[in-house]
């Protein structure tokens, strides 16, 4: 027996809210470059960069950048920028390609995505009050459960991540759900998606005080449809939570992961001080 695809029909979305654009930038050090720059050049961007760098991490009320090393990935640099508006965004990305430092630099990888709170719960329990086909009475209840939701303290804070200071450690990759026959987050029912979501938050949730996580979606903005950055006191919570992930449902039957990048952030003195080691490979 041939096996024809199932007619479905489309299946509800999961109310979200949007928080700050995020710009993950994957930077390599143009070594080769940097031998051949004279050193009190060099020397003076690389200062000009850590006292931008200084700036980034402080102004925290419309977003920061963090500036982290990196081991592995055939990188040497993060950058993590988190902005209020697109437009900040742009203007963040503008000052380190436009500086002096700019020119000692090779961007490798970018990723545009924005801090998302997928809101299956609520979801869920709207369309057991609300009958989501009456588009326009669906879409009044949607919108005041967002806004009742975005006056909680705990969910704007979730909007706009800080990195906490005792998490010096990052991990970042980009994320899909799958689409294949058989085996499609899209065409589950929200029940099922919320059921799964629930399960996943369970677990996420006795991580609670060793890993900080933060979801930015990426559908319509980049290549995957979210990615994820995680911050902790020791790398080996990354491995932690990302093993116990793998095994439970919402991860194991329906997650596609790309590369992962880890890295330490780095503090002004930090930056600065890396330039000893370039004239001396
Ligand atoms: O309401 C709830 O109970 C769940 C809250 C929640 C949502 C909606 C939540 C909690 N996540 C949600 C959505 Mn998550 N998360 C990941 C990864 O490596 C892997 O296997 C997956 C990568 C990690 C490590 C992680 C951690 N989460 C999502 C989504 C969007 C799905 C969608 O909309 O369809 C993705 C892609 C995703 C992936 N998640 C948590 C965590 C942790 C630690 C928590 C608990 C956080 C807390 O309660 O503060």
């Amino acid at each position: 027996m041939t096996s024809r695809p199932r007619p479905h029909a489309s299946e509800l979305p999961p109310a979200s809210l949007e928080g700050w654009y995020v710009l993950h930038q994957s930077i390599e050090l143009d070594w080769t470059g940097l031998q051949r720059t004279d050193p009190g050049e060099a020397g003076e961007a690389l200062r000009r960069f850590a006292a931008l760098a200084e700036r980034w991490s402080a102004g925290a009320e419309r977003g920061w950048s963090g500036v982290y090393r990196v081991a592995g990935s055939g990188i040497d640099f993060l950058i993590l920028h988190f902005r209020d508006t697109f437009d900040r965004l742009i203007e963040a990305d503008g000052e380190m390609k436009l500086s002096a430092w700019g020119d000692h630099v090779l961007v490798r990888e970018e990723y545009l995505s924005v801090v998302e709170l997928g809101l299956y719960s609520l979801t869920r329990e709207l369309s057991g009050r609300t009958d989501p086909e009456d588009r326009e009475a669906w879409d009044a209840a949607v919108a005041d459960a967002l806004a009742e939701e975005r006056r909680k303290g705990y969910v704007r804070r979730r909007l706009a991540p800080r990195q906490p200071e005792h998490m010096p450690y990052v991990c970042t990759y980009p994320m899909n759900k799958r689409r294949n026959p058989g085996q499609n987050w899209y065409t589950l029912s929200l029940e099922e998606r919320a059921e799964l979501m629930a399960a996943h938050g369970r677990l996420g949730r006795r991580f609670a005080g060793r890993i900080v996580q933060v979801i930015s979606g990426s559908m319509g903005l980049d290549d995957w449809e979210w990615a994820v950055t995680l911050w902790a006191a020791d790398p080996l919570e990354f491995k932690a939570i990302i093993s116990e992930m793998r095994y439970d449902g919402a991860s194991a039957e329906y997650a596609d992961f790309g590369p992962f990048v880890v890295g330490k952030r780095m503090v002004g003195e930090e930056i600065e001080g890396l330039l000893p080691s370039v004239p001396a490979r």
